[in-house]
């Protein structure tokens, strides 16, 4: 007998089952992606279908809606993708992995075996099927949408971001972040250095047009503005998004996307060159506030309120 307790937009908290270390995860993702719920982005003439994977990861259905091709972001859970894509009667060409993390890479080979043809995009000779290795600033067609490869190695060294823009549209780009951007946080730096995520951050990702919308690889925002809360405690910007954040959570809606523009209001990782953030872990230099805050979070304890 298993008893499991889930909290909202997070983990299980509780697991008590005789096989706790081989059922953790997939009991987790069962529930979770079970209630957590999809949702539907139109932009410029691309249409975004969040789909949520495991507990707390998102995959990404991107449609070109003149061609009806699509490209799948990240597919952990295939036969969800198959669904999405019988769904919007799009063909699916395409996977882009942002890295080869098993909950980002690990459903590329059955995707593969379901839809054959498929090209395999991503920056790391550790993804699975990987078919299309791409560097920085490299351009392709999907349909009549440009997706531009942004190398931003930190949290793997083969780390890849996704932007996407649309020619001659007035509406807003899409950039997919996988672990590199959150909402409201970065990903752990696990093969690289403060340095690489300044670059990543500010220098790749924030050049871009503050409008684009950011497509994140996991539904963290609530314990991550409750990092940014603590480090912030007068940024009421930081206050007014965990509200809504956890109301959208409570609702099992996602808070993904966000746009680069109000990371830069409430991200503590894009905010490295606030004063009030560098006070915070007393630096004054951005690239040593970086490394400060990434050491200072991996040691956080989420507080419950
Ligand atoms: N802190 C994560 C724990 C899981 C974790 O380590 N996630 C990786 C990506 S798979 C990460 O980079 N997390 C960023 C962070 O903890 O700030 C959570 O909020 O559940
Ligand atoms: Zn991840």
């Amino acid at each position: 007998m298993c008893s499991i307790y889930v909290t909202m937009c997070g983990s299980v908290s509780t697991v008590n089952c005789k096989h706790y270390h081989i059922f953790k995860a997939q009991a987790a993702a069962l529930l979770h992606s079970s209630v957590r719920k999809t949702s539907l982005v139109e932009q410029a003439n691309m249409r975004v279908e969040l789909l949520p994977a495991l507990s707390d990861n998102y995959m990404y259905l991107l449609i070109d809606v003149d061609t009806k091709e699509a490209a799948i972001v990240d597919p952990v859970e295939p036969i969800k993708v198959v669904e999405a894509v019988k769904k919007h009667g799009v063909r699916l060409t395409t996977i882009l992995t942002t890295h080869h993390h098993w909950d980002h890479a690990s459903g590329n080979e059955k995707m593969v075996k379901l839809i054959p043809g498929l090209r395999v995009y991503g920056g790391d000779d550790r993804v699975d099927a990987l078919t299309k290795k791409v560097t920085h600033s490299h351009n392709f067609k999907l349909g009549s949408l440009n997706v531009k490869c942004l190398f931003t190695p930190c949290h793997t060294t083969g780390h890849i971001c996704y932007y996407v823009t649309k020619e001659n549209s007035s509406e807003p780009p899409a950039v997919f972040t996988g672990d590199t951007l959150f909402v409201a946080g970065c990903g752990k730096f696990f093969e690289g250095t403060a340095e690489q995520m300044y670059k990543a951050l500010i220098e790749i990702l924030g050049r871009l047009p503050p409008e684009t919308r950011v497509y994140c690889g996991h539904e963290y925002t609530v314990s991550n503005l409750k990092f940014a809360r603590h480090v912030e405690p007068d940024n009421e910007v930081i206050q007014k998004k965990l509200a809504w954040a956890k109301e959208k959570c409570s609702n099992d809606e996602p808070t993904i996307p966000s746009t680069l523009a109000d990371e830069f209001t409430f991200n503590p990782f894009m905010r490295v060159k606030e004063k009030s953030v560098q006070d915070h872990v007393k630096q004054s230099d951005p690239i040593e506030t970086m490394r400060s805050l990434r050491k200072e979070k991996d040691g956080f304890r989420v507080p419950k309120e």
